[in-house]
C-alpha cells in the first residue's frame, strides 16, 4: 500500500477537509502492515473504497424563530459504509459542523462499531444548527425541519441515526416525532429514544459509563485501579456525566471539568449533587461553566484555558476534536499523568497522540474508548426488533462485557515487542480487518 499516495489523491479531491484527511492518515498509518501482509485487499480496492464515504446525503434546513424570522442552516447525512450491518451513528448540531468533520465522524465510526461486535455500519450526520440560547420550541422546529430531508434516507434496517454533541434526549424526541408522522410507522429507527417509547436504560450514561469501563481495564494491566486517583474531564455535556458518575463509583476523583468558556478546578471533587448540576447546566443552553463557581465556591473558574494543565492522574477528554495539542500532551505526562482515555472523538491532535505513544503512558483512542455509546444504541436496536425491554442490570452487564472485550481486541492486535500495549494500532487493526473480510466477502459493490 502507498499510503502517501492514497493521501495525496484523498487530499486532491477533497481540498481543505483537514479534520477527514487527519482521520484517514491516522488510520492508514497503523494498518500499513497488515495490509502489505493481505495482498487481496490490494486487489479488491478495499482502501480506496473504504476511505469513501458510499454517499453524502446534503439539505438545506430552513426554520422559523420565536419571532418569525427564517434561518436557514445546512443539513448533511454521510452513509460511509455498511459493510457489517446499517450505517449507524450520531447527529451532531453544532455551528463548527462542516461536511469534513462530519466525514471524520463517519470514518471513524465504521471502526468503532466493528469493534463492539455488533452489526453496526458507519455513518454520521448533523446540522451547523447552534442551539445555543434557543427555545425548545425553537430547537422543535429546527428538529422537523430536519427529518423533512433526513427520512427519505433513513430507517431501521438501512441507516439508524442517535445523538452526539447538541443532540441528546430532547431533540431525538422531536426527531422521531417527525419521523413517525412521516412514515406512519414505529420503529427503531432513531437510538437515544425515551424510556416511554422504545428507549433503552442506562443510554444516557452509556459513553460516558463505558469510557471508564475501558480506563479501567487499561489500569489492570498496570495493576492500577480508580481508587484514589484524581481525573481531568473537558467538557461538561451528556459524556462527561455518565464519566464522572462512574469514576465517582469506583473511587476517583473528578478534578474539572470545561466548556468553550474556560474550565472548572473544584479540589474537593465533583461529586453527588454537583454532577447533577453539571446537567442543570448544560440544559440552560449558554455554553457556559462559570457559573459552577458561583454555586460551589470551593471551585475556581479559569477562564479561556483547558483543564491539562492541572496535575493528575487519569485525563478523559469529554469535549470535542484536537482539545489536547502537542504542549497539552506534553504537560500532563510532565506531571505524572499515567493514563489518557478518549471519550470524545478524536480530541487529540496527532502530535499529543505521538506524545502519549512516545512516553508509553496509557493511552486509548476514541473509537475504542468511547464505543460504549453506540454499542449500547446496537443494545436498543436489538431490544426494539425483539419488543422488549431489559433491565439496566441486563443491560450495563452487557455493555461492561463488550468494553472488557473491545480492551482484549486492543491488547491482542497491539502489543509490542516490548510489551507496551499500543491500543491506536490495536483498535485500527482489529475494527479493519473486520470490515475489509466483509467487503471482501460481498464483492465489488
Ligand atoms: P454534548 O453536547 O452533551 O456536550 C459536548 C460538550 O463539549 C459540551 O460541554 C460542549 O460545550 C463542549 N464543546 C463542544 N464543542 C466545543 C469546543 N469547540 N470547545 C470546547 N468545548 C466544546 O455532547 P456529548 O457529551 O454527547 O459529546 C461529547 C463528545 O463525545 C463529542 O466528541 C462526541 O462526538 C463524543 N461522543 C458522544 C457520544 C454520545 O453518545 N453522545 C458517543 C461517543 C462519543 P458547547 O456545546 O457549549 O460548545
Ligand atoms: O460518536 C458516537 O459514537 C456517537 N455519537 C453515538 C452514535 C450512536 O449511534 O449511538
Amino acid at each position: 500500500m502507498d499510503l502517501n499516495n492514497i493521501m495525496n489523491e484523498l487530499v486532491k479531491k477533497h481540498p481543505g477537509e483537514l479534520e477527514y484527511h487527519q482521520a484517514v492518515r491516522e488510520v492508514l498509518e497503523s494498518i500499513e502492515e497488515v495490509v502489505n501482509e493481505n495482498p487481496q485487499f490490494e486487489s479488491a480496492g478495499i482502501i480506496e473504497r473504504l476511505i469513501e464515504p458510499d454517499r453524502v446525503l446534503s439539505f438545506k434546513v430552513p426554520w422559523m424563530d420565536d419571532e418569525g424570522k427564517v434561518h436557514v442552516n445546512l443539513g448533511y447525512r454521510v452513509q460511509f459504509n455498511n459493510a457489517i450491518g446499517p450505517y449507524k451513528g450520531g447527529l451532531r448540531f453544532h455551528p463548527s459542523v462542516n461536511l469534513s468533520i462530519l466525514k471524520f465522524l463517519g470514518f471513524e465510526q465504521i471502526f468503532k462499531n466493528a469493534l463492539t461486535t455488533l452489526p453496526m455500519g458507519g455513518g454520521k450526520g448533523g446540522s451547523d444548527f447552534n442551539p445555543k440560547g434557543k427555545s425548545d420550541n425553537e430547537i422543535m422546529r429546527f428538529c422537523q425541519a430536519f427529518m423533512l430531508e433526513l427520512y427519505k434516507i433513513i430507517g431501521p434496517e438501512t441507516d439508524v441515526p442517535a445523538g452526539d454533541i447538541g443532540v441528546g434526549g430532547k431533540e431525538i424526541g422531536f426527531l422521531y416525532g417527525m419521523y413517525k408522522k412521516l412514515q406512519r410507522e414505529h420503529t427503531g429507527v432513531l437510538t437515544g429514544k425515551g424510556l416511554g417509547w422504545g428507549g433503552s436504560l442506562i443510554r444516557p450514561e452509556a459513553t460516558g459509563f463505558g469510557t471508564v469501563y475501558f480506563a479501567k481495564e487499561m489500569l489492570a494491566t498496570k495493576n492500577e485501579t480508580f481508587e484514589g486517583k484524581t481525573v481531568a474531564l473537558s467538557g461538561f455535556g451528556n459524556v462527561a456525566w455518565g464519566a464522572a458518575l462512574k469514576i465517582e463509583e469506583f473511587g476517583g476523583k473528578v478534578v474539572t471539568l470545561s466548556g468553550p468558556d474556560g474550565y472548572i478546578y473544584d479540589p474537593a471533587g465533583i461529586t453527588g449533587e454537583k454532577i447533577e448540576y453539571m446537567l442543570e447546566l448544560r440544559a440552560t443552553n449558554m455554553d457556559v461553566v462559570a457559573p459552577y463557581a458561583e454555586e460551589f465556591p470551593e471551585a475556581t473558574f479559569y477562564e479561556g484555558k483547558r483543564p491539562w494543565e492541572v496535575k493528575v492522574d487519569v485525563a478523559l477528554p469529554c469535549a470535542t476534536q484536537n482539545e489536547i495539542n502537542e504542549q497539552d500532551a506534553i504537560t500532563l505526562v510532565e506531571n505524572g499523568c499515567i493514563c489518557v482515555a478518549e471519550a470524545a472523538n478524536m480530541p487529540s491532535t496527532p502530535e499529543a497522540m505521538h506524545v502519549f505513544l512516545n512516553s508509553k503512558i496509557l493511552f486509548g483512542p476514541a473509537k475504542a474508548v468511547n464505543a460504549g455509546g453506540v454499542a449500547t444504541s446496537g443494545l436498543e436496536m436489538t431490544q426494539n426488533a425483539m419488543k422488549l425491554a431489559w433491565t439496566r442490570e441486563e443491560v450495563d452487564a452487557k455493555l461492561h462485557q463488550i468494553m472488557v472485550d473491545i480492551h482484549e481486541a486492543c491488547v491482542k492486535y497491539g502489543t509490542q515487542k516490548d510489551g507496551y500495549v499500543d491500543y491506536v494500532r490495536g483498535a485500527n487493526i482489529a475494527g479493519f480487518m473486520k470490515v475489509a473480510n466483509a467487503m471482501l466477502d460481498n464483492g465489488v459493490i
